[in-house]
C-alpha cells in the first residue's frame, strides 16, 4: 500500500536526503549525527525554538546514553553540569531503605533536565553544524512512503504556503501525538498498548531536592516519587485516579500528601516550594512494530511510549537515534544498507526490555495502594527481597541503569 495524500506546493519543490520530523532528543540527535558526516537534512518542528528549549520533561539519563552523546561531540555542557547519581531510596512501612546501585554495578545515572539537553542539541545542530531547522511548521503530511521518492509537505507559518520536500528517507521523531501517527494503520504496523489503570500527578516544584537521591514512596494512600532536576527545581509525582483534575490538587493538599507518602523515620521533612507544573498523566505505554514503514523510520516516543515509571523514554529515544543516524550515514555515504535493514529489530530488543522493567516496577510502586491485600502482601515481599538478597538487588540495579542490556 502506498500512503499518499494530495499535496499542493506553492513554491518549487525542495530536496534533501533526509527529512526529520520533530526536534526532540531523538530528532535533534539524528540531525546532529547526519550533519557531522556532511549529510544534509531538514528538521521540521511544530513548536518555536524558545518553547522546546524550556519544555520540562525528563531528567534521568543512563550512562551508556551519555557515552553515546559524548562520542558524537554532544555532551560537553552535560558533562560539565550534570549530577551523578549512584543510589536510590525506597520508603515503605515508615522506614527508609537505600539501594546503592552504583556500588553494585560500577555504573551511575546522570541527572540533566531534558530542556537543557534539547537546548544543547539545537545549538549544536543549527548554530555550529549549520543544520536546516524550521520551527512552527503546521499540518505536516507524509507522501509516497512506499516509493523510493517519498516526500513531506507542511504549511509555512510565515507565508501560509504549502512547502514540499522530496527526500530519500523520513525520520519520524515527532513524539506521541505527531503527524506520523496517521501512517500507523493496522495493515502497516501493530501498536501494542498497555494501560496501567492509574494516574500520576506530575509536579515540578521551585524547591531544592529534599534528598541526595531519587526517592520512591510506597504508601497505602498511593505512590509518591521525588526526583532531583537541578539545585533549584525538583520533580515530584503523586499517584491519583486516572483522569483526575489537577485543580483537585491545590498546593496545600499536594504538600501534605507528599509529606505523608514520603515520610519515614529519620527522614527530614520535604522542602516545600511553589508548584510550577501540575498535570495528570494517565499512565500507559505502547510499542509500534515494526518501527519502519516503507521509507519512514520511527524513533523515540513516535515508535514507543514508556510511562515515566522507570525514567526510560529519553534513553530509548537516544538509543534509536544513534542506530538510525549511523545507519542512514552508512546507506547514504557507502551504500551499506545493513543498519537500515536491521534497525527495527535492533531497537525493539531494548524497548521491550525496558517495557518489562517498567511494568515490574509499577507493580512495586502501586501494589500497597491497590486496595487488594493479596497484591499488597506480594509487593511487600518483593520489596523485602530487594533488600535481603544481594542478587535481587543486583538484578534491579542492572535493569534500573539499563547497563545489562
Ligand atoms: P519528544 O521529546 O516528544 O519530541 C517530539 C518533537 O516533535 C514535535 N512535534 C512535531 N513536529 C512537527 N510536526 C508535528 N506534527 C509534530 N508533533 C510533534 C514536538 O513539538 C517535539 O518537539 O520525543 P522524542 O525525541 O522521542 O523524546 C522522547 C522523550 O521526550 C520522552 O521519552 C521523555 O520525556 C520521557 N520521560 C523521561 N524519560 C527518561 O528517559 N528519563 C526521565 O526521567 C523521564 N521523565 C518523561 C519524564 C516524560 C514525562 N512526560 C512528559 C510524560 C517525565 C515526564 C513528566
Amino acid at each position: 500500500m502506498t500512503f499518499a495524500s494530495p499535496h499542493s506546493n506553492s513554491g518549487a519543490p525542495q530536496r534533501s536526503p533526509v527529512v526529520v520530523i520533530g526536534a526532540g532528543p531523538a530528532g535533534l540527535t539524528i540531525g546532529n549525527i547526519l550533519r557531522a558526516a556532511d549529510v544534509d537534512c531538514v528538521v521540521l518542528e511544530s513548536e518555536t525554538r524558545a518553547f522546546i528549549e524550556q519544555r520540562p520533561r525528563a531528567g534521568v539519563l543512563e550512562e551508556w546514553a551519555v557515552r553515546g552523546l559524548e562520542r558524537r561531540g554532544l555532551a560537553v555542557n552535560l558533562l560539565e553540569r550534570a549530577q551523578r547519581h549512584t543510589e536510590c531510596e525506597f520508603r515503605f512501612g515508615g522506614q527508609r531503605y537505600r539501594l546503592e546501585y552504583g556500588e553494585l554495578t560500577g555504573h551511575h545515572h546522570w541527572i540533566y533536565p531534558q530542556q537543557l539537553l534539547v537546548t544543547d542539541l539545537v545549538r549544536e545542530y543549527a548554530d555550529v553544524r549549520g543544520g536546516d531547522i524550521r520551527f512552527g511548521v503546521r499540518d505536516v503530511q507524509l507522501h509516497d512512503l512506499d516509493s523510493d521518492q517519498p516526500s513531506v509537505s507542511y504549511t509555512d507559518p510565515d507565508t501560509s504556503e504549502r512547502v514540499l520536500i522530496h527526500c530519500d528517507f523520513v525520520a519520524g521523531c515527532d513524539g506521541a501525538r505527531g503527524a506520523t501517527r496517521a501512517v500507523l494503520t493496522p495493515d502497516r504496523a501493530r501498536v501494542s498498548r498497555y494501560d496501567y489503570g492509574i494516574g500520576w500527578l506530575a509536579l515540578l516544584a521551585e524547591a531544592p531536592p529534599s534528598n541526595d537521591c531519587v526517592v520512591f514512596g510506597m504508601h497505602p494512600n498511593g505512590f509518591a516519587g521525588h526526583m532531583a532536576r537541578s539545585p533549584e527545581v525538583t520533580r515530584y509525582y503523586l499517584e491519583c485516579p486516572p483522569g483526575d483534575d489537577p485543580d483537585n490538587w491545590p498546593q496545600d493538599r499536594v504538600w501534605s500528601e507528599l509529606q505523608l507518602r514520603l515520610g519515614a523515620s529519620g527522614a527530614p521533612p520535604l522542602t516545600e516550594g511553589r508548584l510550577i507544573e501540575k498535570r495528570v498523566l494517565d499512565m500507559h505505554s505502547y510499542v509500534v512494530e515494526p518501527m519502519v514503514i516503507g521509507r519512514l523510520f520511527l524513533a523515540g516516543d513516535a515508535a514507543h511510549l514508556t510511562a515515566p515509571i522507570a525514567a526510560k523514554g529519553m534513553n530509548l529515544a537516544l538509543h534509536d537515534a544513534y542506530l538510525l543516524g549511523d545507519a542512514l550515514i552508512a546507506h547514504l555515504t557507502k551504500g551499506d544498507s545493513t543498519g537500515l535493514t536491521g534497525y527495527s529489530a535492533a531497537c525493539l530488543g531494548r524497548v521491550w526490555d525496558y517495557q518489562e522493567f517498567s511494568q515490574w516496577l509499577s507493580d512495586i510502586y502501586h501494589g500497597t495502594s491497590s486496595g487488594d491485600p493479596y497484591r499488597a502482601g506480594t509487593t511487600l515481599a518483593r520489596l523485602r527481597r530487594l533488600f535481603a538478597s544481594p542478587s535481587a538487588a543486583s538484578t534491579f540495579a542492572e535493569q534500573y541503569l539499563g547497563s545489562g542490556y
